[in-house]
């Protein structure tokens, strides 16, 4: 197994448009990034991930990219962005772009042009099909904001496909025109020297021959079976790689949609040579039981230890996974699988414990760090999301459910759970900006900010930092063998870690009760969230929420 710096390394994802407003406008931007990036150094984290910072009309928040080489102007110019590229070097660390290959902006000139008529050169960057024998959409694909995946374009009476918003149409892969002008882009920015890219959607881009309907099996199954790993992906990939990406000391990141645990290998296998890594969705979808805003949902842990065993078993030795329990595109991660209550503080760091020692490079999302908690949106209008106001209309249209029970669900699993201003201090819109930002501020911010948890010892952030330390220096974190431990408890998470003579265990308590666990070996906690370790009769007596790494 080689070991590359991408693999030890922790990747800390900026959302720019919430992280730190430089000029007042409301909207987050690079020199505020350039701002805190003491601040980010820090933490002890080696690769800056940004979302995308090109230019976009942010129908979809940057997914939509109207220029590949500018930057959004609401974000700032180049020289801001070769600026913060140096100082990020300058301090040691690494910078990674968003590259949203699989869609543009339908303001992109491609776009633009490609509307103006059927033998436009351009026409054929993107897929065009005429309305189906009845008349409408060339098939029943759906859009994974709601609706149907075509739009009709009347000048020229032909649909063009979009998988997600209208304003997003899909880029023809098969155009080999296209993916030279996605490489010229990639290398646009490695020559700069960005340290590589996450992969948005990116088992999305080879579509399937005719475009058959998609049969009736949940969304799940049909982005797995019919959206994603189409007929000429890996020889896509594989073009990438050899064209763009090995030419550099640079990696990819992609991000597994559509990706299963059997098929992963394909993707991540080091003598394929296609990505470097992947997060998948299954641990981020865990609680998710139909579609996000369909059905309510619910955290079982063994379900979840289930997923991170079958995951590790299949990429075994073979490949590389990145560790991710939550993004801009899902809730926060404490109020999913913690406690953003009673145990706020203990279930955030003891998350950090399971994550920062499962295999894989450990991918953190900014306002983690923190503890930041989801949101409580209370009318429509401060909802800012473009998935969730689809959603909410076709819950209230289609499903016909209630607007009580179609708002539950957005405040629950909606994505500007996520995307809501980092809290630094607690002064007027946390310190985030002087001007009402962008999207609301979470009033906890008074309790959850960073200025107060910096000078606290105890706090989940100094946990953060010195976790993120400490397993710089333990390989067996990050590279041992994994073997489990009382695997049906439903309660408690333990496990054994081993690399050459290193050995820790780890005791995860994801319950409010206390619970026993045999004390025989090693009382000595390299990391625990709690000031002590109970032993009472030969028992560790693990408190609720309570996380610690024995060294063994
Ligand atoms: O996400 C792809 C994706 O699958 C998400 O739409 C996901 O299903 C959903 O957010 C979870 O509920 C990527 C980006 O991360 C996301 O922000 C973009 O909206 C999307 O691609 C389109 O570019
Ligand atoms: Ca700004």
């Amino acid at each position: 197994m080689e070991l590359s710096w991408f693999k030890k390394g922790t990747i800390y994802q900026i959302y720019p448009r919430s992280f730190n407003d430089s000029n007042a406008d409301g909207i987050g931007d690079l020199r505020g990034i350039i701002e805190k990036l003491d601040y980010l150094q820090s933490l002890n984290v080696d690769i800056l991930w940004l979302s995308p910072i090109f230019s976009s009309p942010n129908d979809d928040n940057g997914y939509d990219i109207s220029d590949y080489c500018a930057i959004m102007p609401e974000f700032g110019n180049m020289s801001d962005f070769e600026e913060l590229l140096q100082k990020t070097h300058d301090k040691g660390m690494r910078l990674i772009l968003d590259l949203v290959a699989n869609h543009c902006s339908d303001e992109h000139m491609w776009f633009e042009e490609a509307k103006k008529s059927k033998d436009n050169p351009y026409r054929d960057y993107f897929h065009w099909k005429k309305p189906s024998a009845e008349g409408g959409p060339p098939n029943n694909w759906k859009s994974f904001f709601g609706g149907s995946a075509w739009e009709y374009d009347s000048a020229s009476g032909e649909y063009y496909l979009h998988l997600f918003t209208k304003k997003q149409p899909d880029l023809n892969w098969e155009n080999p025109k296209v993916r030279e002008e996605i490489y010229n882009a990639m290398k646009f920015w490695l020559d700069k020297g960005v340290d590589g890219f996450r992969m948005d959607v990116i088992p999305l881009i080879s579509k399937r021959e005719g475009y058959p309907d998609a049969p009736d099996v949940g969304f799940r199954k049909i982005i797995e079976n019919v959206y994603a790993n189409g007929p000429r992906l890996h020889e896509f990939l594989k073009e990438m790689n050899t064209t763009v990406i090995s030419h550099y000391d640079a990696f990819s990141l992609a991000e597994g949609v559509g990706i299963n645990y059997e098929n992963a290998s394909l993707y991540i296998d080091y003598d394929r040579k296609e990505l470097d890594m992947l997060y998948h969705f299954d641990i981020l979808e865990c609680t998710i039981v139909n579609g996000k805003f369909e059905e309510a949902s619910s955290f079982d842990l063994p379900h979840m230890k289930s997923i991170f065993k079958r995951w590790r078993d299949a990429v075994h030795k073979k490949g590389w996974l990145a560790n991710a329990m939550g993004n801009h595109d899902f809730a926060r991660m404490v109020s999913r699988f913690g406690n953003d209550d009673k145990y706020w503080s203990q279930s955030a760091k003891m998350l950090l414990i399971m994550q920062a020692t499962q295999n894989g490079t450990l991918n953190i999302y900014q306002g983690d760090e923190i503890g930041m908690t989801n949101i409580t949106l209370d009318t429509i209008d401060e909802v800012r999301d473009v998935q969730s106001l689809n959603f909410y209309k076709e819950n209230l249209e289609t499903r016909k459910y209630s607007n009580e029970s179609a708002f539950k669900m957005i405040n629950k699993e909606g994505r500007d759970n996520a995307r809501t201003p980092i809290q630094w201090n607690n002064e007027k819109h946390a310190g985030f900006s002087s001007k009402t930002p962008w999207l609301k501020v979470n009033p906890n911010y008074k309790e959850i900010n960073v200025a107060k948890q910096n000078s606290d010892p105890d706090s989940i952030l100094n946990f953060y930092r010195n976790l993120l330390k400490i397993r710089k220096q333990h390989d067996v974190f990050v590279y041992g063998d994994f073997e489990e431990l009382d695997f049906d408890n439903p309660n408690l998470y333990m496990y054994k870690k081993t690399y050459g003579h290193k050995k820790i265990k780890v005791l995860l308590n994801f319950s409010t009760l206390i619970h026993d666990v045999n004390s025989n070996e090693g009382a000595e906690a390299l990391i625990n969230n709690y000031d002590d370790l109970i032993i009472d009769n030969g028992c560790i007596k693990l408190q609720p929420y309570q996380g610690v790494i024995l060294e063994l």
